[in-house]
């Protein structure tokens, strides 16, 4: 099951602050339905001196496991799905829940010969949700960590085309778009669209000025550049769905790449292409050769010390994540704690202020809420200023990488390649799960590893895990240095 909920811990009044950690809820990279292979073609859109086609259809959902291009579509993290030939109906209830459509399981795909096209999405339904184009891994393998690789994610609701269909107003000629466009109601529009500040009042203050009959048809489509998702697009593996922050369905009816955008006219409120919001880069991997970084998140303030004494004894560096609000809480030692650890050489990093799931966040206000508080404490009480952010419970859409950009210049948001699974297996008769798990990411080919002090039998292999990885000949240090940071401290 993906939601795997550990009670008794929350019993432990100094983690009242955190009780979602003990729910945590991620991804299973084994997951194999995820990712069935169903046909065994070899696209190659890459081929010299081809003229593109003027458009490529990915999916018009005729069939319920694979897209037009041959390859699955389907859900993930256990989506209600509803299919129908034509469509699929989507019953989100958490923003880690995402419906993928691949454009191959086995190697990469290239979307170079479209760089300068739309990617154009027709649906039904809320757009509070995230579009992400996913990249794979640097050996177009699923059975290497991570899969998928790195996405690139936009806000839906930023590139949404809503087209009148009561046939009053068709699309219209340029020149009516100059003499139109410059009515204050529509520099209002724009106004709103492309502030990331829009929050879901204003969003659906402007759905109601378009639905002023509330029974007007609409056509809704999404318009997104491609050169918007900031991503290898040598190497595409899939488009996905996700970050879902409301309980309304959504209904695709068809994915595919366009060389053009309708213009803009009255019957579609003078749709235009919003500015790409700068995003935060993701990060899965270390990037130094032969690097091995380990992101420990949370904790239990009595293993703290238990933690110090074994990286001290093995003398490596790592990461910590740490919650804002742990710091605040005098009664954690988390701030002495803390000190002793910057003091020591490694490195401590964001993880909110109260470890919620931010994408699932109804508004951008508490999303920056997290952000801005977590950033005072870590001020107040470390003195520093991190770059750095583990998302709680692994959970990245489209918004929380914006408002993260927004207060923090170039930050990275930190998942991870290993994982110890100890939210899985710590508190059950097979602890030494947390074991296999290591070692299947690090075999894999995972080097940024995410693990928790929560538990004593997860403290009781961090040992372990370190040994086996310096066995593998990898060298330990904190994400920043895995990542060349020039800012990190000299190896
Ligand atoms: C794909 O196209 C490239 C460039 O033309 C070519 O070198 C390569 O052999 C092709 N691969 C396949 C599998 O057709
Ligand atoms: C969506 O549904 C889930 C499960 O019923 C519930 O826990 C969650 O609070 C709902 N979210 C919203 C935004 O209504
Ligand atoms: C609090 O943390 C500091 C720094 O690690 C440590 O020296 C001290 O013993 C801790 N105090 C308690 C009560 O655990
Ligand atoms: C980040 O990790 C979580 C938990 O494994 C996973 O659900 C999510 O898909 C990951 N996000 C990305 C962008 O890789
Ligand atoms: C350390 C810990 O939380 N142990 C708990 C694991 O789960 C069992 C069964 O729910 C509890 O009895 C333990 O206290
Ligand atoms: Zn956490």
């Amino acid at each position: 099951m993906r939601f795997c909920f550990i009670p008794p811990l929350c019993a432990i009044g100094i983690l009242s602050f955190l009780p979602q950690t003990l729910g945590y809820s991620i991804h299973q990279p084994s997951r194999p339905q995820h990712w069935l292979e169903l046909r065994d073609i070899e696209h190659n859109s890459t081929k010299s001196g081809e003229a593109p086609p003027p458009s490529l259809i990915i999916d018009t959902f005729q069939d319920p496991l694979h897209n037009d291009l041959g390859f699955w579509h389907g859900p993930g993290e256990d989506l209600n799905i509803h299919h129908e030939p034509g469509l699929f109906r989507l019953f989100p209830i958490d923003p880690d829940q995402n419906f993928h459509t691949q454009f191959n399981n086995r190697g990469c795909y290239s979307l170079l010969p479209w760089q300068n096209q739309f990617l154009h999405v027709v649906f039904e339904g809320t757009d509070q949700f995230t579009v992400s184009l996913n990249e794979h891994n640097a050996e177009c393998s699923p059975d290497r960590a991570p899969f998928p690789g790195v996405p690139d994610s936009v806000q839906a609701s930023r590139y949404v085309m809503r087209t009148r269909l009561d046939g009053s107003n068709g699309f219209q000629s340029s020149q009516d778009r100059s003499t139109l466009a410059s009515t204050q109601h529509d520099i209002k529009r724009r106004a709103l669209r492309d502030s990331c500040e829009d929050d879901e009042d204003e969003n659906e203050n402007e759905n109601d000025d378009d639905d002023q009959s509330p029974a007007s048809p609409t056509r809704n489509e999404l318009y997104i550049p491609l050169n918007h998702f900031k991503i290898d697009q040598r190497r595409v593996v899939s488009i996905s769905f996700n970050g879902f922050y409301t309980n309304e369905t959504i209904t695709l009816r068809r994915i595919e790449i366009v060389p053009s955008v309708p213009p803009p006219a009255p019957a579609n409120n003078y749709f235009g292409i919003p500015e790409k919001l700068p995003s935060g880069q993701l990060v899965l991997r270390c990037s130094v050769p032969n690097s091995f970084a380990f992101g420990i998140d949370d904790g239990q303030p009595q293993f703290a010390q238990e933690v110090m004494k074994i990286l001290d004894e093995e003398d490596v560096r790592v990461t910590f994540f740490v919650v804002g609000a742990g710091l605040r809480d005098s009664t954690t030692n988390f701030t002495r704690f803390y000190r002793e650890m910057m003091d020591k050489g490694h490195q401590v990093a964001l993880h909110s202020n109260t470890h919620p799931k931010m994408e699932a966040l109804p508004t951008m206000e508490m999303i920056d809420d997290e952000i801005v508080r977590t950033l005072r404490v870590f001020k107040d009480r470390l003195s520093l200023t991190s770059r750095y952010f583990r998302p709680p419970f692994g959970t990245v859409g489209a918004r929380m990488r914006q408002q993260l950009a927004k207060h923090i210049e170039h930050p990275f948001i930190v998942n991870w390649s290993v994982d110890v699974e100890d939210w899985l297996w710590a508190n059950t008769s097979t602890p030494e799960k947390q074991l296999d798990a290591f070692h299947r990411g690090v075999s894999r080919g995972g080097n940024l590893a995410v693990m928790h002090f929560l538990n004593p039998s997860t403290v009781q292999y961090l040992r372990h895990f370190i040994r086996h990885v310096k066995s593998a000949g990898f060298k330990i240090m904190r994400i920043d240095q895995c990542l060349a940071d020039p800012f990190s401290p000299v190896l």
